[in-house]
């Protein structure tokens, strides 16, 4: 097995794995190393069934159910993305998945099964966008918290005003596992530091939210059919760009439940 970084500040490719073979402790422990520390790992060429999928994210932890979008036939943990138009997409902004939960799910893994043109994702290293900012913005941003909401997916699926999910974080949190610090940021319609007003956070929040994801500190993949994606979503945000019009594209998706953020 061969681990090679992507860019200089996210992202390996994994290369000599095959993900529906059973993978040996040791195997796990290096590919646990490359996760930790490159954030996004890509594995080219799986091409692996719903089924393969749940028993690989099984190794890194507990897969979520979830009833609200469309698990796939016989493995409720799959949930099966398609195209979503770009006026109505929630992915096509830089985000972490269901940071308005208590709770968010600490991976998410990506299989691709129809690819457009185009139709790339991004992610960002939330580590280096917290080291980042200077040693002054560090320590005030330490003492934030900042509250999710989950307008832009709330209105994609029609959920009323008063029923958006909302959850309060710390603005950095640290990695249960690494105890690295990573900025906990989001898009502006769905961020506001607690205890401010939305005028007082908006210019604040965009600040940080756009230093985090400068071309530098970015990872952009081109998909193939068969690619596998799994990222770290407690050090990334990430973007998916919609540029394929009409064009057919399903990804299927499992995530793994998560910490409490602190
Ligand atoms: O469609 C994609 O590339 C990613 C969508 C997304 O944001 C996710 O699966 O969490
Ligand atoms: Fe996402």
């Amino acid at each position: 097995m061969k681990v090679t970084p992507l860019t200089g500040a996210i992202g390996a490719s994994v290369e000599g794995i095959r993900l529906d073979e059973p993978i040996g402790r040791d195997v796990f422990e290096t590919l646990h190393t490359a996760f930790l520390e490159r954030c996004t790992l890509v594995f080219r060429g799986q091409h692996i069934s719903p089924t393969t999928q749940v028993q690989f994210a099984r190794l890194w932890g507990d897969p979520v159910v979830t009833a609200m979008l469309n698990p796939l036939d016989g493995n409720p943990e799959v949930v099966q993305l398609t195209n979503i138009k770009k006026e109505t997409t929630a992915t096509e902004a830089w985000h972490y998945d269901a940071a308005f939960t208590e709770a968010p799910p600490k991976i998410s893994i990506l299989s691709a099964v129809t690819v457009p043109a185009g139709g790339d994702t991004m992610w960002s290293n939330q580590y280096l966008a917290y080291e980042n900012l200077s040693a002054g913005l560090q320590k005030t941003v330490r003492g934030l918290n900042i509250r999710f909401h989950g307008l832009r997916l709330g209105r994609m699926m029609n959920v009323a005003e008063d029923e958006i999910p909302t959850a309060v974080h710390p603005l950095v949190r640290t990695h249960p596992e690494t105890g690295r610090k990573a900025l906990y940021v989001g898009h502006r319609e769905n961020v506001c530091i607690d205890g401010w007003s939305r005028e007082e956070s908006a210019d604040f929040l965009e600040y940080l939210y756009t230093a985090s994801v400068t071309p530098d500190n970015v990872y952009r993949h081109m998909w193939q059919e068969g690619d596998v994606v799994m990222w770290d979503n407690r050090c990334t945000m990430h973007y998916a760009v919609h540029d394929y019009d009409d064009a057919d594209r399903v990804l299927n998706r499992v995530t793994l439940h998560g910490e409490v953020p602190a």
